[in-house]
């Protein structure tokens, strides 16, 4: 089954927005195999975000992201990793429809509430990143046969 790498950045631990993350994609019928409260080292966040080096914000992207503690989570199920972009909404604010994660909650795009992996292969990266193998659990949910 295919898993996503997701992350409550630090302005929604901040907002108390875990609860209702969490339960956006649990109602949805996605299986949550991996959690935790961190602070992210200088390092793991530039490597997180190692893709955006050259851009002029990502001394900001890298500020913010360890600026307080944020929720990494590895959630499964068919088709998460594009599903779970599209309940996250765009990456401006301004663009996100209402409904999403940023449409609901964010106001500004460097303050975006979420991170969700954009592709398998950087789910599989930043999942390896995040998580050791044995951070993972697999467990069956009756209810999923309903559900995908
Ligand atoms: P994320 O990686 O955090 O899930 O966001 P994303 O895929 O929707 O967007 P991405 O292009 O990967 O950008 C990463 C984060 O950088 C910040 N950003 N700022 N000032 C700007 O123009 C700008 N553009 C992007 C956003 O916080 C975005 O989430
Ligand atoms: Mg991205």
């Amino acid at each position: 089954m295919e898993k996503t790498f997701l992350m409550v950045k630090p302005d929604g631990v901040q907002r108390s927005l875990i609860g209702d993350i969490v339960s956006r994609f649990e109602k949805k019928g996605f299986q949550l195999v991996g959690a935790k409260l961190m602070s992210i080292p200088q390092e793991l966040a530039e490597q997180h975000y190692g893709e955006h080096k050259e851009r002029p914000f990502f001394g900001e992207l890298v500020d913010f992201i360890t600026s307080g503690p944020v929720f990494a989570m590895v959630w499964e199920g068919e088709n998460v990793i594009a599903t779970a972009r599209s309940m996250m909404g765009a990456t401006n604010p301004k663009d996100a429809a209402p409904g999403t994660v940023r449409g609901d909650y964010a106001a500004t795009v460097g303050k975006n509430i979420i991170h969700g992996s954009d592709s398998p292969a950087s789910a599989e990266r930043e999942i390896s990143l995040f998580f050791k193998e044995e951070e993972l659990v697999s467990y069956s949910k009756l209810i999923s046969e309903w559900i995908y």
